[in-house]
């Protein structure tokens, strides 16, 4: 538990922390080919992936992609760190990946959403961001940049709250971390600390799983819809039945993506 109450104490002061080696390579490799698979089923169709920048792309997809979709929302420290900030209710609601390939810009510095008052106001998180890399992250590979400790500015006048103006790029410039994660290694943000993906040289592409999860109330279900057969429901584990938001359905159709985020379109100047 000591553990536990490190990691939400970094997370409450950097708005990013991670746990190292949390998942075997072996168990990883299955993962980066289940996004793959996911990313080239969903790039031949239009509407499939949307675009964050140039050469990047994301793809929200259907939990039963993953083969370790049930291993992930179980690990203890995942379910631990859910519990300790979201509380007992908190709930499942995106699934999905980010791939930058060789040619991937600098993005905007933003966040994920804007801010809720109760971030804003009261420093509460009401909403995570789990990431997990696919591959080992090495300097060329445009690494993910987290100015640490943004996680609790208003921003309520930025561009769709989510865009700080271009005056403030040279603070966040100074708080940033690049992050190396290894295969294996689960980090856990708020999803409105400021980050940008940089500019990838390497011709190997950085596929990374996105999980999102809120406390009950925060609203983000509704912009997902995450749907799951009925074999697939029935063989959960109770505990994850409990948190899963989603729609049983008898034939999963291909996902449409509902929300392209304008501003990462066209990517930005470092
Ligand atoms: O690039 C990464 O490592 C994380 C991508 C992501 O989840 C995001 O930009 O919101």
């Amino acid at each position: 538990m000591d553990d536990i109450d490190a990691s939400v104490r970094a997370l409450y002061q950097d708005g990013i922390t991670a746990r190292k080696g949390a998942f075997s390579r072996d168990w990883v490799e299955n993962l980066r080919e289940d996004m793959m698979t996911a990313f080239w089923e969903a790039i031949q169709r239009p509407g499939g992936a949307v675009g964050r920048g140039p050469r990047r792309w994301y793809v929200e997809a259907h939990p039963q992609a993953f083969r370790g979709f049930v291993d992930l929302v179980t690990h203890p420290w995942i379910t631990a760190m859910c519990e300790a900030v979201l509380g007992p209710d908190y709930e499942i609601v995106e699934i999905g990946l980010d791939v930058p390939f060789q040619g991937a810009q600098y993005q905007p510095w933003h966040r994920d959403f804007p801010s809720p008052r109760e971030s804003y106001e009261e420093r509460r998180i009401t909403s995570l961001a789990f990431n997990l890399t696919g591959v080992d992250v090495t300097p060329d590979m445009g690494p993910l940049e987290v100015a640490h400790g943004t996680q609790w500015e208003e921003g309520r006048d930025w561009k769709g709250g989510m865009f700080p103006p271009e005056t403030e790029a040279a603070r966040y410039n100074a708080l940033a971390v690049r992050k190396f994660p290894q295969a294996g290694d689960v980090s856990c943000r708020s999803a409105l600390t400021i980050h940008r993906g940089t500019a990838h040289g390497s011709p190997i592409c950085r596929p990374v799983l996105v999980l999102g999860v809120d406390a009950p109330g925060a609203g983000h279900a509704a912009l997902h819809d995450v749907t799951v057969t009925p074999d697939f429901h029935a063989a959960l584990p109770q505990g994850v039945r409990r948190h899963l938001v989603c729609r049983v359905v008898d034939k999963l159709v291909p996902i449409v993506q509902k929300h392209q985020i304008e501003g990462l379109v066209m990517g930005a100047k470092a």
